[in-house]
């Protein structure tokens, strides 16, 4: 995918920071967009960044003005955030996404090929209707459970479903079948931890949270019950994904929409894991009934079989090389540097 021009919207995001430095490391011209200025490191590494608003029209000529060849749609208001501003999350999440697959499709047709538009989507697509479910169910497959009690579960289905609609229109329509068309790919990811970045609005955020403030000492009340149990995966192996994916040859993928996982933890297991590597950590749970209702939807752990089938992904990191070699050394150096 070198020389493709990649548009990385809501580039200033979690994900974002890390999407760009794996592209810039590969040669890829960034196009990166986002509602404020990226961080000067992270600006330096893109070939273009735009200011603006993903839902306003003045943003998208400009996107088709400079042109892109490949979309990472990140820009998304996440659960907490969107269950506490539902039409704003809705403005964000489902506009936003819909005024970019009308972007994406003029600049398809203007090269006469497909586009490939990489959209991550969430554990938040599903919603298990009670905890003793939620236990036997397991690893969950793609299929089963798509009843989520959140905007922001509701929003991200909906894209799928909208992402999968606007390739197939559009293809049926196109003159030639290999001209201008969306190539449509989501991701469902797990709780993400990155050592680099502290998500806001998420509802998995009490894992990166409780992390980053061990490592600085300052105390952290863990707002889910120490039970609670969902799938999580380490920055980079979120990474990987997207790029895999992207990657992917269209003939090998069976599906437009995949789980991706590397393992499973209660949020006891993570505090625990917090404590032995920060020892200096001080954790307490003081549930929260609006985000713990939310997590107690989520499923435990995903079946990503299809994706292990279709495209050949595999976690690079599991529990272990997650928090002894990625997490700890790297979230150490940022808070020692940030004091000396
Ligand atoms: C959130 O908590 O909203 C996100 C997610 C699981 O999609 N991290």
């Amino acid at each position: 995918m070198n020389n493709i021009v990649s548009l990385v919207t809501g580039a200033g995001g979690e994900i974002g920071h890390s999407l760009i430095e794996a592209l810039a490391e590969r040669g890829i011209p960034i196009l990166a967009t986002d509602l404020r200025p990226l961080p000067p490191p992270i600006a330096r590494r893109c070939y273009r960044v735009i200011v603006g608003d993903i839902t306003e029209p003045e943003l998208h000529g400009q996107l088709l003005q400079i042109g892109f060849r490949r979309v990472f749609h990140l820009a998304a208001v996440l659960s907490s955030q969107a269950e506490r501003e539902p039409e704003a999350a809705h403005r964000v999440n489902v506009e936003g996404t819909l005024r970019l697959l009308q972007t994406t499709h003029r600049m398809a047709k203007r090269h006469g090929e497909p586009i490939s538009f990489l959209f991550p989507s969430s554990i938040a697509v599903y919603g298990i209707p009670s905890l003793d479910e939620k236990r036997r169910a397991g690893r969950v497959r793609e299929e089963q459970y798509l009843t989520p009690m959140t905007i922001y579960g509701a929003n991200k289905l909906y894209c799928e479903l909208l992402g999968l609609y606007y390739a197939r229109f559009y293809r049926r329509l196109a003159p030639e079948p290999e001209a201008g068309w969306i190539d449509f790919r989501a991701l469902r990811f797990p709780g993400l931890l990155s050592a680099f970045t502290v998500p806001t609005g998420g509802t998995s955020d009490y894992a990166p949270e409780m992390l980053h403030a061990a490592a600085q000492g300052k105390p952290y009340h863990c707002f889910v019950r120490p039970d609670t149990r969902i799938p999580f995966m380490a920055m980079p192996d979120a990474v990987h994904a997207m790029l895999l994916l992207a990657e992917a040859p269209t003939s090998a993928l069976r599906s437009h929409v995949y789980n991706v996982t590397a393992f499973s933890a209660s949020a006891e297991e993570i505090a625990t894991e917090a404590r032995r590597l920060f020892p200096q950590a001080h954790i307490t749970f003081e549930p929260d009934p609006r985000r713990q209702a939310i997590v107690d939807t989520w499923p435990e752990a995903l079946d990503d079989s299809a994706a292990q089938r279709d495209w050949g992904w595999a976690a690079t990191h599991d529990w272990e090389r997650t928090f002894s070699e990625y997490l700890a050394s790297n979230i150490r150096r940022r808070y020692q540097r940030a004091i000396t």
